[in-house]
This record gives structure tokens, C-alpha cells and sequence, in this order.
């Protein structure tokens, strides 16, 4: 399905009290929520999750952030969800996201940067998978 996408609020956009805000600007984008969820990620759950990145300089480093505090994950639809959600959050490294973008808005630096999208519709539904039972999703077509 190309219509759904996987979404996280990391710990740092919870912290500094941007969940409201960002959901808003979600919906505002016309994404419709089909999940969501509030939770704590474990260490392992987010080693787990984020596997694909094991061997980077950077996987300790993030792991112990997403499991840090409170995130929020969602799977949302919309045409074309994976590049559109893409397109919203903007760059990962929010001094080249661009202007108007969640991570502009509410990143605090490369690492803590206040979203996560999927990359591929192949990885959304494998993220959605990862935190959802399909009970757990609201289906609005
Ligand atoms: P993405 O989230 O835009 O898809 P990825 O390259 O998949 O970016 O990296 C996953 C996450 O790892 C990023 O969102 C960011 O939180 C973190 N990250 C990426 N590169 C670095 C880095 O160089 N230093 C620290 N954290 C990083
Ligand atoms: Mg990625």
C-alpha cells in the first residue's frame, strides 16, 4: 500500500512541549491518523527498530535518545504517504531542513530532531507492524 506511512514524535518534541504543534501541522497537511500511540521505548526496542543503523558512529548515540523518554508513534494515510510525510518533516539535520518544515520548526539538532518518517513503503509497513496490531488501526478507506 502506498497510502500509509510510520511516524514517531521523539523525546526531545515532547520535552519541549511540541507534540500538540506537530500533530496539529500534521493534520493541517491533510494526513489522517489511523494509529496512535504514547510509549516509552526500551533500549533494546529501539535497538531493535532502529537495526538498520547498527553500524553507524551514531548508533549508540541514538538508541540511548529514543529510549531517553516519551515518544508518540503513528501510522498515517494520505496519497503518496511515505514521500509526502518526507516532504513535511524535511531534512534530517534540521540546519538544512527547509523553511516551514516540522524540522526546522522543532528539531533541537541532528540527532534530537523532533520526527521520524519511514523511507520506503516496503519500511512503513514493517515500522506499523513493529508497534500496532492491525486492531489497533483505524481504517478510513
Ligand atoms: P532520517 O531520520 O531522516 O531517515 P537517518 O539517516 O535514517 O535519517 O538517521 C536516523 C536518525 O539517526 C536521524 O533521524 C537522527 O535522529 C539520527 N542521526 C542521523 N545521523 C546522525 C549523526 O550524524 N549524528 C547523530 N545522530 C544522527
Ligand atoms: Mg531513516
Amino acid at each position: 500500500m502506498n497510502n500509509q506511512t510510520f511516524a514517531m514524535i521523539k523525546p526531545d518534541a515532547i520535552k519541549n512541549g511540541h507534540l500538540g504543534k506537530i500533530i496539529n501541522h500534521l493534520l493541517n497537511d491533510n494526513f489522517t491518523i489511523i494509529g496512535l500511540k504514547f510509549l516509552k521505548m526500551s533500549k533494546d526496542q529501539a535497538k531493535t527498530f532502529y537495526s538498520i543503523h547498527s553500524d553507524k558512529p551514531f548508533f549508540e548515540e541514538l538508541t540511548t535518545f529514543m529510549s531517553s523518554g516519551n515518544i508518540a508513534v503513528l501510522a498515517l494515510q494520505k496519497e503518496n504517504a511515505v514521500s509526502e510525510w518526507r516532504k513535511t518533516i524535511g531534512a534530517t539535520n534540521p540546519q538544512e531542513a527547509d523553511e516551514g518544515t516540522i524540522r526546522k520548526l522543532y528539531a533541537t539538532s541532528l540527532g534530537e530532531n523532533a520526527v521520524h518518517g519511514a523511507d520506503s513503503d516496503e519500511n512503513a509497513q514493517k515500522e506499523i507492524d513493529f508497534f500496532f496490531t492491525r486492531r489497533e488501526l483505524i481504517y478510513t478507506t
